[in-house]
């Protein structure tokens, strides 16, 4: 047995790093820091079977003789290939691309008031949470940058066991009872007969099935919306969805619906954007949120409760039951209660991410249900998937699942359990046990569900108080901006232009559309080549919930992990680069240095002529690793060779146009403006050299020339300073979506 390698006593260097790297995501550096890896897992260090057993080989099979058949009595590859073939498990039915993270939740104040909850009262307690963001439709391998609902799922660690916050980031759902989420899945994902599209509704079946259903109308705006295009998953915010129960140790009951708000801000993207992003990086929001969190600007969300007495519970013109409904903030204000801090990334997708199990029916006394339709449904389905998903009663045991709070109950055996039961007993009532384990009474954190009085006929029927699907779709599109309600019927014409079934598109424009709004529906009717409606055929309603619209949610005074790209080429004026990604680094900001290859671009005085700055600046990216969809802004500094050689460049000219489209802001300085000068920019003004002028600002588009026609400005540094400061506002205001003339732009 064994040939070439089988001498080997030690093993060799890299073939242990090769294996600790595997074992831990950290780089290990060499030898030593393997082996204390391994040491500290307690494993070994050797390569062994699953029954420990040393393999000394592991490149070739066992075969009769070097060009042999291969022997039935190969344990170890068997045992490699078997584990190998056994890899997947089912993808989740929905919701089946996330991306996860650690960390921990505090509250801000005792909330005792309103819940006897154990995490919400001691602000000092630090609850571990792991949290999981995703899209709804596509597949695990599919694209982030999707148009679709995020989930945002929370499980806390908390001392009286898991509670788990399975939200989204819109806060109504599209159907108002559980039994009808399998239609919903199979409408919206991929057609049966040809498997496409991958991750979008922009087909027959979606629409056909939306068209239908007018309880949708209020979900399908948000989903239009630029909601659907969360420029990173640390700026969207969270919803429960559901009106839950808070419940205090009085047993007094409230009703309470969740929300998460991120600290840095609610922000979108373009959808052409998204849907470049989506081939040039598929991984791009999970990409994100790794790199955040490695970089140490953990992501943080504020959670927030809106609480409705008991006894108002019938004084809203909607019903509180009903998940396509919303509670406008100017009614029932969101009382901020405590934050989310993500420290910490996953150590293993697979073991975290994919195995992580959550449901809504995970509650710890003081949080409770109510008869929300839809939230009853989603109590039965949670634990049934994951019963076939994670292959059985036990996965509760697996190490992401754990809840800190012993866990003690007759439950025993079944497929992968982990926990050695002792004793005789595994039944209540006993006495062999010593009558173990007891039942707690309700002060020593019993759950006891809150009490209901639940009076009906046994009847399929949706209430009354669920019929009105439209007022508050007409709402959230009232409270939109302009250049969000552009979006969004841009996004209609997009799924609905996708559509080939006339009628459904017919049937969306006039049954539904119309009934929101109608030059909604006009608009939409224009692009997809439907006979307009001739008037609207719904309820004129004016009422506004500012919050609804994501500029209302924007922190224009942050550019805190935004992402700067530096467009240079030798000549480069290195003084101005450097002052320029100094002053975005020192606001939190990324400044990426772009040019034809990797490494070191040679500097110029902005003159043409010999080096200001001999150590000349570093590109990190160049225009074949990155493009402008994968960021914020764009800056082009001065320098007369490096300003000509870009001006040549199809890719940097692309670079500016796109960016420009997209409405992100572009800062240029010095020759830096004579890039944008070739590239298109209709409608725009840019500072004159010969005017010697201020910071020119013009619709996002921030210029300044740093030095006078000869070459040296006595208030350089004053310049800079004004440009670093127009340019960080404008950066601050992330979109500007007044360029009425981009659609001219060629990009
Ligand atoms: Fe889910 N949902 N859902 N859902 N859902 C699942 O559970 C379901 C609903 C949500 O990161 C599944 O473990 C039904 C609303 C999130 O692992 C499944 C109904 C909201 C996640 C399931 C709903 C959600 C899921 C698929 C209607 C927002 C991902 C795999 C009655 C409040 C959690 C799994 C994660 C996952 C069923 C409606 C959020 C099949 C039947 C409303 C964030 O059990």
């Amino acid at each position: 047995m064994g040939n070439k390698g089988s001498a080997q006593s030690k093993p060799r260097k890299d073939k242990v790093n090769a294996a600790a790297k595997q074992a831990n995501n950290q780089q290990v550096e060499d030898k030593d820091q393997a082996l204390a890896h391994y040491r500290e897992e307690g494993t070994d260090e050797y390569l062994t079977t699953n029954q420990g057993v040393r393999v000394n080989h592991t490149d070739d099979s066992l075969k009769a003789g070097a060009r042999g058949p291969t022997l039935m009595e190969d344990f170890h590859f068997r045992e490699k290939m078997t584990h190998f073939d056994h890899e997947r498990i089912p993808e989740r039915v929905v919701h089946a691309r996330g991306s996860a993270a650690h960390g921990y939740f505090q509250v801000y104040e005792p909330l005792s008031e309103l819940t006897k909850a154990g995490f919400l009262q001691d602000p000092s307690k630090q609850t571990p949470v792991f949290a999981r963001f995703s899209t709804v439709v596509g597949s695990r391998g599919s694209a982030d940058t999707v148009r679709d609902v995020r989930g945002f799922a929370v499980k806390f660690y908390t001392e009286e066991g898991i509670f788990d916050l399975v939200g989204n980031n819109m806060p109504v759902f599209f159907i108002q009872d559980g039994i009808k989420f399998p239609d919903l899945v199979h409408a919206i994902k991929p057609e049966p007969h040809n498997e496409m599209p991958q991750a979008s509704a922009a087909h027959d079946t979606f629409w056909d099935f939306i068209s239908l259903l007018p309880e949708s109308a209020h979900m399908i705006m948000w989903v239009l919306s630029d909601r659907a295009l969360p420029r990173s998953l640390r700026m969207m915010e969270g919803f429960g969805v559901h009106t839950f129960r808070f419940v205090n140790d009085a047993g007094k009951a409230r009703f309470v619906k969740f929300h998460w708000k991120p600290v840095l801000g609610t922000y979108g993207m373009v959808w052409d954007e998204c849907q470049k992003l989506a081939g040039k990086n598929p991984d791009w929001l999970r990409r994100d949120l790794w790199d955040a969190i490695e970089m140490g600007n953990y992501p943080e969300f504020e959670l927030g409760v809106q609480i409705v007495e008991e006894e108002n519970e019938h004084s809203f013109d909607f019903d509180l039951l009903d998940p396509t409904k919303i509670i406008p903030e100017d009614e029932v204000p969101v009382r901020i209660i405590g934050k989310m801090t993500l420290n910490r990334n996953p150590d293993n997708f697979f073991a975290e991410t994919e195995q992580v199990a959550f449901h809504p029916g995970h509650v710890v006394a003081g949080i409770d249900f109510t008869n929300d339709p839809l939230l009853q449904g989603r109590l039965f389905s949670y634990l049934d998937t994951q019963l076939i998903r994670l292959g059985g009663p036990n996965f509760h045991e697996l190490p992401i699942n754990r809840p800190l709070a012993p866990v003690h109950n007759n439950q025993r055996d079944g497929y992968g359990r982990q926990t050695i039961n002792k004793g005789r007993t595994s039944y209540t009532p006993n006495s062999l046990g010593g009558g173990c384990p007891m039942t707690a009474p309700e002060n020593m954190g019993g759950y006891v569900h809150h009490m209901e009085r639940v009076d009906g006929h046994k009847i399929r029927e949706r209430s009354d108080s669920f019929k009105d699907h439209f007022s508050q779709a007409t709402m959230f599109w009232n409270s939109l901006t302009q250049a969000e309600q552009d979006h969004l019927v841009d996004a209609g014409r997009f799924e609905l232009g996708k559509v080939t079934t006339p009628e459904v598109q017919q049937r969306m424009v006039h049954e539904i559309l119309n009934r929101i709004d109608h030059q909604l529906a006009v608009r939409v009717a224009k692009g997809i080549g439907v006979e307009p409606p001739a008037e609207f055929a719904g309820k004129a309603i004016d009422k506004k919930a500012p919050e609804v619209s994501m500029e209302f949610r924007t922190r224009p005074d942050s550019i805190e992990s935004r992402r700067v790209a530096i467009l240079a080429a030798d000549g480069v004026n290195a003084v101005e680069v450097k002052a320029v990604q100094a002053g975005l680094q020192a606001q939190g900001a990324q400044a990426d240095v772009i040019a034809e290859s990797l490494g070191r671009v040679a500097s110029g005085d902005g003159n043409g002529n010999g080096n200001s700055d001999g150590d000349g600046v570093k590109a990190n990216e160049t225009f074949l690793t990155v493009a402008s969809v994968m960021y914020d802004a764009i800056y082009v500094p001065g320098g007369q060779q490096s300003a000509a050689a870009l001006q040549q460049n199809g890719d940097a000219l692309f670079f500016i146009n796109e960016a420009f489209k997209h409405c992100k802001p572009i800062g240029a300085t010095s020759e830096g403006i004579e890039l944008l000068q070739a590239a298109s920019m209709p409608g725009i003004q840019l500072a004159d050299q010969k005017a010697d002028q201020q910071t020119v600002v013009d619709k996002g588009v921030v210029t300044q020339w740093m030095t006078t026609g000869t070459g040296k400005g006595s208030q350089k540094g004053t310049k800079a300073d004004a440009f670093l400061n127009d340019f960080v506002q404008a950066i601050g205001e992330h979109r500007h979506w007044e360029r009425a003339e981009k659609g001219q732009v060629p990009a």
